[in-house]
């Protein structure tokens, strides 16, 4: 079913496929049609510093080296979306609120604005970040070690706009839906939350991205952050809340996005039934310094980066330069908030020229420690395995 979802498949002879097909079912002419052309030209290839891992729908990873501030820039955040990106007029644009409430509500963004706003980073974190370095392979957009990033987010708590339209007590699940429409075989995005996530006063509607209106790509000019899971909660465009009793029937919320309910072998069917939705993100840590393959003379070597776990709290980075036979706590940096991943830094002092690994493992609070070795599953969700970057030294 991954298959339905997410058409690049590994290696480069799928991803040129893609365009082979897209230039045969398009004709060249029609590669970049009207309502795409702003978009294209934003992506261009002399602009674009992000990986274009696909063009239709656009999906862009942002290059590790550029992964190397506590906030990501915009133009370099990661963007994934399952259909063809909306561009949204705010004129016509509202948001619906409706289902099992007292009050259905139609919002234009001048009401939302008018609310008390809440302000805060969380680092979002694409559920399929990783996906090309599982064994055995797993179909579904190629991501490598880039599709996440850390953003300030501006907006209002989605409570407030819940308590505005009155819950009824029948209410359990709140729906997001986008402006976003089905296009193929790839059904439309829309995704739940049960209540308790959607009441709680982190989860907020989201207008402004490191304090501009979000960018077309990321949603604008409304999208859900749902801090501390897995980014596909974080609904973009979006038009409609609506409380229901029930759970959504659509796919993206019954067949995508789910795990094992218990550890299975790599390359393993699983049954439907033993799957559960995937929620929160799991501990994980990233090296942005050294970058892979760099040279640098003996002597004292800073090795950088971050690490977050959702929901959790990182308490701990530990290092490795000897392929994981001794382990050195790193240093944490100051910025720090509640969803936003932890820099870590570490004083790395070689004496003898060679080809060094850098390995890093992360510890929250919760006693979750990153595994030597992901645990595999048919999504190629949630990879997490210790970090690691080769280095030349001499
Ligand atoms: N409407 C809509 N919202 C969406 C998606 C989408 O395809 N459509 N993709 C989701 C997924 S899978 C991820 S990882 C995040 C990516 O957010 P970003 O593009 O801002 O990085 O958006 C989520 N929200
Ligand atoms: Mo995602």
């Amino acid at each position: 079913m991954a298959d339905v979802i997410e058409r690049t498949k590994p290696g480069r002879r799928k991803f040129v496929s893609t365009w082979w097909r897209m230039g045969l079912a398009a004709g060249i002419s029609r590669l970049i049609p009207w309502e795409n052309a702003g978009l294209l030209a934003q992506a261009s290839p002399h602009t674009e510093r992000r990986l274009v891992r696909s063009v239709r729908p656009q999906d862009l990873e942002t290059p590790v080296a550029l992964l190397n501030s506590w906030i990501t820039p915009n133009d370099a955040f990661y963007v994934r979306s399952h259909l063809d990106t909306p561009s949204v007029d705010l004129g016509s644009w509202s948001l619906t609120v409706d289902g099992d409430v007292e009050r259905p509500l139609t919002l234009k963004m001048a009401d939302l604005r008018r609310m008390p706003s809440v302000s805060t980073p969380v680092t979002l974190e694409c559920a399929g970040n990783g996906r090309a370095f599982f064994d055995p392979p797993v179909a579904g957009a190629q991501w490598q070690k880039g599709a996440v990033g850390n953003a300030h987010w501006t907006g209002v708590h989605l409570a407030d706009v819940l308590k505005r339209a009155g819950l009824k007590t029948s209410g359990r699940y709140v729906w997001l839906d986008g402006v976003d429409r089905p296009m193929g075989a790839v059904p439309d995005v829309v995704r739940q939350l049960p209540l308790g996530k959607a009441m709680h006063a982190d989860t907020i509607l989201a207008y402004e991205m490191n304090g501009e209106p979000l960018p077309v790509a990321n949603g604008f000019p409304l999208r859900a952050i749902v801090p501390g899971w897995e980014a596909a909660y974080s609904v973009k465009w979006l038009t409609h809340v609506q409380v229901s009793d029930r759970e959504h029937e659509g796919f993206f919320v019954q067949t995508a996005y789910r795990y094992p309910r218990m550890p299975v072998a790599p390359g393993a069917t699983v049954e439907p039934r033993d799957m559960a939705p995937l929620t929160g993100l799991t501990v994980k840590s990233l090296i942005t310094s050294p970058l892979e393959g760099a040279t640098m003379p003996p002597g004292t070597i800073k090795v950088a980066g971050f690490a977050w776990a959702g929901e959790a709290t990182i308490v701990r980075v530990d290092v490795s330069t000897d392929n994981g036979s001794t382990w050195s706590p790193a240093t944490l940096g100051n910025d720090r908030a509640p969803y936003a991943w932890r820099q870590f830094q570490f004083s790395w002092r070689v004496k003898t020229p060679g080809s060094y690994l850098i390995l890093t493992r992360a510890a929250d609070d919760r006693g979750r420690v990153q595994p030597l070795v992901a645990q595999w599953n048919p999504g190629g969700y949630l990879f997490n395995a210790v970090d690691r970057v080769r280095v030349n030294v001499g």
